[in-house]
Formats: C-alpha cells, structure tokens, sequence
C-alpha cells in the first residue's frame, strides 16, 4: 500500500503554502524571510538519505579511495525498491551519495575511471544515478544529490585542479538527470586519502578551496530551483543542526548570521536575531552508521526511538532526512523497511483526528478586527490562511472550547514563515476544575512546533504566545491525543557479568531471554540484576499490565564477560571506567600523556581474538581518538600489530566502531591512540570491549 503523506489524513492541516500577504492591511514581512526555493524544500518535510559505494563493499564508513572499483558488485540493485520503500515510508524525496569521500562515483563520469563504468556490476554499463531518477519518476519522488567535495581517490585533491574536476561533475549530475531538489556538500573535508597513489594526508581551507561563490552560481545556473546544503566553507540555503543523532535544539530559530563556518550552538538552535534565512534540515541514519554493515541488522532503530527523532526534528522546526544504508545486494534492508514504514503508519495514527478542527475558537486579539484574521483561521484546514493579531500585538492567546472534555496529549502549532520567523515564547494550558493548568512551556514555532504532555481531559484549551518579535502569524494549530509506546528496554553488563535491564517507563513489565529466543510476556520477569557467564545474547521487551501493549525487543549480544580483565600501566582506580560495561562512564589518559598514547588491557587468559569495540566518551565531545593501532601480546612483553586504521565519521557520529581481523592469540591487547579528532593529547573512552571466536 502507498502512504500518500507522512501525515495521512493529518496531511490536509499540515501543508502551507500559498500567499496570503495579498489580503489588505495583512502583516508586512518581519526580519529575513524564505525564498520560494525554501518554502518548497520546507513542505518536503520529511525525505530520505540513501549511502552507498565502494566501501559499502569493505564494510567501512569511509572509503580510503584506494580500493578496487571491482569490489562494487550488488547482486540485486533495484532503485525501483528503495524508491517503493521510501515512498511507502511517506517520504517525499532521496538524495544519494553519488560520489561519498571514497570518490568512487555511482554514474559512469566521464573525469575519472573511479566509477561504476569499471565495476564488474552490469558489465561496466550500469548508471545508478539515472535508474534513480527513473524510479523516483515513477514514484513521484524529488531527487537530491550528495557529491562529497572531499575525494580521497583523485590524485589532484587539494590543488586547484581538482576544483575544475569537481565542477565538471557537478555539471554531469546536474545536467543529466532532471531537476535536482537539493545538492549535500558534506563538511569532513581533507585528511588522509589514496590520492591517486600518493597515500599521504592533504589538508585544505574549506572555507576558500572550493571557491564556493562561484561554485554555488554555477548550480543555480543548472538548477535554478535547488536548495545548496552546506557544512562548512560557505552559508548555503539550509544549515547542518551541528548532530548526526536526530534532533534540533528545542529552540530553533531558522536564522543564521551571513557567514560561513558557524559555532555548534547556532547550527542546534539556529540565531534569534540572524540577518539571513538558513532553516535546518535534521540527518541521521536508521541505523547507528550510514553505510551498511552487517553487524547492525539488529541494530535499526525502533518505532520510540525513531518517534523521538521525528518529534525533536520535524517537531521543532526542522526537516527530516533518515538515511537507509543500502546494502550489499543493492536493496533497502528489510528490517530497515520496516522501521520506516512502522514510523509512518505509528505519525498517521497519532494524528488522525484532530481535535481543534471541531472546536469554537476566540481569540484575545484580532488584526484589525477583521474576518481575515481571526483565530479561525487557524483551524480550518487551509494553508495559506491565517490568524494574526494588531501590529505591536507581542502577546496573545487563543482558546478552543472543545464542547465537552476531550482527552489530548499534543499540541502542535505552524507560523506562517513566508512572513517571517516571530514567535519568541508560547504556553498551552488547558480547563482543569475551574481553572487553567499549563500543561506545556517552549521557545520558538517557525514552520512548525509539536509538544507532547502527559495526557488531559478537558474542555477548554489556551494556545498563548508570550513573547513575539513582531505580531504572532499563526498558520495552523492541532490538538491530538497521540497512542503511548513503550519503549524498548536498555541492557547493559558490567564488569562482574551482572545483567541490568532497565525500562524507561515505571509501569511496565520487563520479560528476557538468555537464548537467543524473541521475549513474550511468558518468558523470564526481570526482578533485578541477572548473573552470566561467557558469551551471551540478551533480549528484551517491556510490557504495560494495563493495556497489553509490548515495547520493542531490545536485543545485545555480549561478548567474554570482563570480569578478570585489568587495565595494566596506570594507576588510576578510575580507568576502570572503560571496562565497566557502562556507556556513560568514561576515563582519559592524564594530561601531558603525549599521542600516542596506550591502553593496555590484561585480558587474564589467553583468547582467540577477531576484533575489538571502541565506544568513545559520551559525555564530553573531546578526546575522541580517530585513528589507532590495536597491538596483542601472549605475555605482555612481546608485542604484534593486529590492526590499525581510522574511527570514520566518529566526530559527528560518536558510536561504537568495530573492527574486525584475522583471528590471533592474545592475552593483552593495546589500543593505541594516534591520532584525536581536535589535533590534541586528549584520550579518552567509555568502553573497550573485543570479540572472540573459539579457541583454535
Ligand atoms: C558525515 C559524513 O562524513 C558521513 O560519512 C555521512 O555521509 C554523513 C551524512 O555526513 O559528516
């Protein structure tokens, strides 16, 4: 079945568009204000990210640029699935990695041999950008593109060359495949790459080797309706929100000073009294990384994780791209498909009905007193009406009488942005015995704005905006009472090989398994912490008594319990942070510790060991270590390199990185720390843990 919107029949209240500005004595736009090109991307809302290469093939985040363009051989691609599944997920664009840092590009490029021509994947004949944008066609899906500005295989990256190569492949993408909605240039740019054999470290200034004023009038030249997505270098039409994790500060002013780099603060929050408009647009991927890996099939996120997402990024003012990592078959994974399309079928449940379109609505303030402006306006479906009150009018409210109690959970609101970004501060309140309880206290709206609140019967409901920089334009309110989910319960082990599970909702149920078997409520009730021993697969699920409703099963697989593990070479009792199966402890290497810089962990017997785990501090954005050796000893005197390489992407996606390699004997292992991502002496980790296979 196709969704039609993300929404469903919430749709019909939630798109704006449309002039309203013609109505006379309506307000004058305030501050900076979208252009057309903006809008458009704005009421996309909600479009998908697809990441695929080279090293889609080498089980890596970041292709090095050196591997072999033959590994790229998808047995199953069809773009015609990935376009059903992101259209059945309410999406309504993509935007590809057609050429990710690795450089390999996914069109045969005429500039270079690093491509799908010289792929074993149809015989060298094969142009994945076009069979997208052939199946977004018939899906009636926008396309987007993402062309990594970093190349990590062109031999003339970081000379002025490359930036001709550059633009004559944007010209290729946007020339050759229709309308292009939106082109990513990604921020990672520069560091240490294949470069035609070179092998060596380039840096650059992004903020002048692009040439970016001349590239973007290039693009806008090609494809004058695009939006440019820029991290770095130069203010594109959207902003990065400064996280990969899925979320814009709860205030978001779609603001932005006119200046290239921008502090972490002004990307999460955007800035109140910005000279430019820069909305936000939130990424993250469904699953942790977003390249595929195998070892996160169970580790998509679930239907609560996925609604916070959508609630902390559409919900505040923010557009959501989710990422699908394709995988090595060249298809969407199911368990990802089905996350999405679960997310989708869970936003048109919870805004089905909404409550405010049957509710008699007064305002405390009309423009001009006039039938155009009232707070009808504001509940009758339309987009491109809109309640809005007398010039100088900062403050106001409007209430829903709702006739008789109804029962409500969420409250969303949409400014009308065309004419500018105004509301500072809003409550929402509602009839309770008598008189009005605020249920709900936040910052900005901007295109829109949904609060969630523990549930309330009542009558009566006050929307009241506090604080504006001009008179409050309100294009749409909704009133919802949204389904609760459970959400999925959190397993950690500790040192000693003691279980914790822990669910984040007081009234429900916890019920595990230690087989590798899906819990049920007939299986084991989680009264406190469980004992193991060895390697063991956990699995668990919450459960309301109340209402039979189950959350996700939250699923680990734990390696060799740690419990005679020691951290050998430091004296410090807190070290033991990184061995203590708890992600929100961490420990760093002393000051004046130079890079690089051990960890040497006595394992207490011998193991066969095929890999290693590194979760790097949670807490703290510092002393997180990019590149590393992993050493082993038998003895810890004697020592041998087992594997060493980069944490890709562990900046803005700090998470657990794996690694794999060919099975060696160990009692020790040493995690070096060459190299951090601020360029300092700072080590730091939450966890370390290795993987094993039997002894041989
Ligand atoms: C990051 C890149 O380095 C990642 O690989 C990914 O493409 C993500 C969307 O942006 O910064």
């Amino acid at each position: 079945m196709i969704r039609k919107s993300f929404f469903g029949a919430a749709a019909f209240y939630f798109f704006l568009t449309g002039i309203c500005s013609a109505q006379p004595n309506a307000p004058k736009p305030f501050g900076p204000i979208p252009t057309e090109n903006q809008v458009r991307w704005q009421e996309m809302e909600y479009y998908a990210f697809l990441h695929f290469s080279i090293n889609t093939f080498t089980d890596q985040e970041w292709g090095s640029g050196g591997d072999d363009a033959k590994l790229f051989n998808p047995d199953s691609l069809d773009c015609r699935q990935w376009a059903r599944v992101c259209k059945e997920a309410g999406m309504k664009g993509i935007i590809l990695t057609a050429k990710h840092h690795s450089g390999f590009c996914l069109w045969p490029s005429k500039y270079t041999e690093y491509s799908v021509k010289n792929a074993p994947w149809k015989n060298g004949k094969g142009d994945i950008v076009r069979e997208l944008s052939n199946a977004c066609k018939e899906y009636g899906l926008k396309l987007g593109i993402y062309l990594s500005p970093w190349d990590r295989n062109y031999a003339d990256y970081g000379n002025p060359r490359y930036i001709t190569y550059f633009r004559n492949q944007l010209r290729e993408l946007l020339t050759q495949y229709g309308d292009i909605f939106e082109i990513w240039f990604d921020g990672a740019n520069g560091g240490s790459g294949y470069y035609g054999g070179a092998n060596e470290t380039r840096t650059i200034d992004r903020t002048t080797y692009y040439d970016w004023k001349n590239t973007y009038q290039l693009i806008r030249s090609l494809q004058p309706k695009i939006v440019i997505w820029n991290d770095g270098g130069e203010r594109g039409d959207l902003r990065w929100v400064g996280t990969e994790a899925g979320n814009v500060g709860e205030t978001n002013w779609s603001l932005l000073n006119d200046t290239g780099d921008v502090p972490w603060n002004m990307l999460h929050y955007g800035l109140e009294n910005g000279n430019a408009w820069v909305p936000g647009e939130v990424n993250t991927s469904i699953r942790p990384g977003w390249f595929y890996h195998q070892y996160e099939d169970t580790k998509v996120k679930t239907l609560p994780h996925l609604l916070d997402i959508y609630y902390s990024s559409f919900g505040r003012n923010g557009t959501l791209l989710l990422n699908f990592p394709i995988d090595r078959h060249g298809l969407i994974h199911a368990n990802d498909e089905k996350a999405a399309v679960q997310l989708a079928d869970a936003v048109k449940e919870a805004f089905a009905v909404n409550l405010a379109e049957k509710a008699k609505v007064s305002a405390s303030n009309i423009r001009g007193k006039a039938k155009a402006f009232v707070g009808d306006r504001a509940t009758d479906g339309k987009k491109d009406t809109y309640w809005a009150t007398d010039d100088g009018v900062t403050a106001a409210s409007m209430t829903l009488d709702f006739g008789k109690p109804v029962t409500f959970n969420c409250f969303m609101a949409q400014e009308y942005i065309r004419l500018g970004q105004r509301v500072r501060a809003f409550t929402v309140s509602a009839m309770v015995d008598g008189s009005w309880k605020e249920l709900a206290r936040a910052t900005t709206i901007g295109y829109r704005r949904i609060l969630r609140f523990p549930a309330v019967s009542a009558a009566q409901l006050k929307f009241t905006i506090t604080d504006a920089k001009a008179c409050p334009v309100i294009a749409n309110i909704g009133v919802f009472n949204v389904p609760p989910v459970l959400t999925a319960p959190a397993i950690i082990r500790n040192k000693e090989g003691k279980i914790t599970i822990a669910s984040a909702d007081s009234q429900s149920v916890v019920y595990y398994t230690l087989n590798g078997n899906v819990p049920t409520s007939q299986s084991t009730k989680y009264t406190g912490p469980v004992t193991t021993d060895g390697k063991v697969e956990v699995q668990a699920v919450a459960v309301d008594p109340s209402t039979g409703r189950s959350s996700p099963v939250s699923q680990e697989q734990f390696d060799m319990p740690h419990t005679s593990w020691k951290i050998v070479g430091t004296d410090d009792i807190k070290a033991a942070a990184v061995i203590d199966g708890d992600p929100h402890s961490a420990w760093h290497q002393p000051k004046g510790k130079n890079m690089p810089a051990d960890l040497i962990i006595d394992m207490g017997e011998k193991v066969n060991l095929t890999g290693f785990r590194y979760l790097p501090d949670q807490g703290r954005h510092a002393g997180i270590i990019t590149h590393y050796q992993l050493l082993v000893s038998q003895d810890g005197q004697e020592w041998k390199k087992a594997d060493e390489g980069e944490f890709s992407n562990i900046n803005n996606n700090p998470l657990w990185q794996v690694k794999k390699f060919p099975p060696v004997n160990a009692r020790y292992i040493n995690l070096r720390a060459i190299h951090n991502t601020e360029g300092n002496d700072d080590a730091g980790y939450a966890e370390i843990d290795v993987i094993t296979a039997p002894m041989q």
